[in-house]
């Protein structure tokens, strides 16, 4: 089990659509155990493989938040939306590989998800409330796309020049 570094926007890594994975590999269970020990170490609530360099369709997600209350960590390979309710919520979204930039974004208040689980069994399950979100913001990350393609231009913008000012300073420290 490994911490693997997160990509930080802007990165043409982040922008590329991910392949999907034929075959749960122990590779690629080894893989999913790395992305949930880097979710918790950030820590965040999800993470998808792209952020780490890997171009392929897997997420990992353990969205409990309450004290005491057991983790659920989840593992979904090719997760696919088939469903979303017309209501929608909003949700002050951040993202781990844009560290410390939090913004409104309006998605489907539930999604309906259909992947492939480490044991290779299909599944499907109904997302609600922080749960929902996480697993669109996840699943846009498989498609190359970032809570700040969903803002205003300029507001990207400043967000996009904050990152590579830190990206900078990063690469000097
Ligand atoms: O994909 C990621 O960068 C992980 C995000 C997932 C996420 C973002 C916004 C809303 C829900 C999930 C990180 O978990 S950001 C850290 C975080 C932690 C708790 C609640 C919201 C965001
Ligand atoms: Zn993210």
């Amino acid at each position: 089990m490994t911490v693997r570094p997160i990509l930080i926007h802007p990165d043409p890594r982040l922008k590329k659509i991910a392949d999907p994975v034929d075959g749960i590999s122990s590779e690629l269970r080894a893989l999913a155990d790395d992305m949930l020990e880097t979710m918790y170490d950030a820590p965040g609530i999800g993470l998808a493989a792209p952020q780490i360099g890997v171009s392929k369709r897997l997420i990992v997600m353990d969205c409990v938040k309450e004290e005491g209350a057991a983790p659920r960590p989840m593992a979904l390979f090719n997760p696919q939306v088939t469903w979303t309710s017309d209501d929608t919520s909003v949700y002050e979204e951040g993202c781990l590989s844009i560290p410390d930039q939090y913004a409104e974004v309006t998605r489907p208040a539930e999604v309906r998800v259909r992947w492939t689980d480490l044991d290779g069994q299909q599944q499907e399950e109904e997302f609600a409330g922080l749960w929902a979100t996480c697993v669109q913001h996840e699943i846009d990350h498989l498609d190359g796309k970032l809570f700040i393609d969903y803002l205003k231009p300029l507001k990207r913008q400043m967000i996009t020049r904050k990152m590579v000012k830190l990206k900078r300073e990063r690469a000097r420290a």
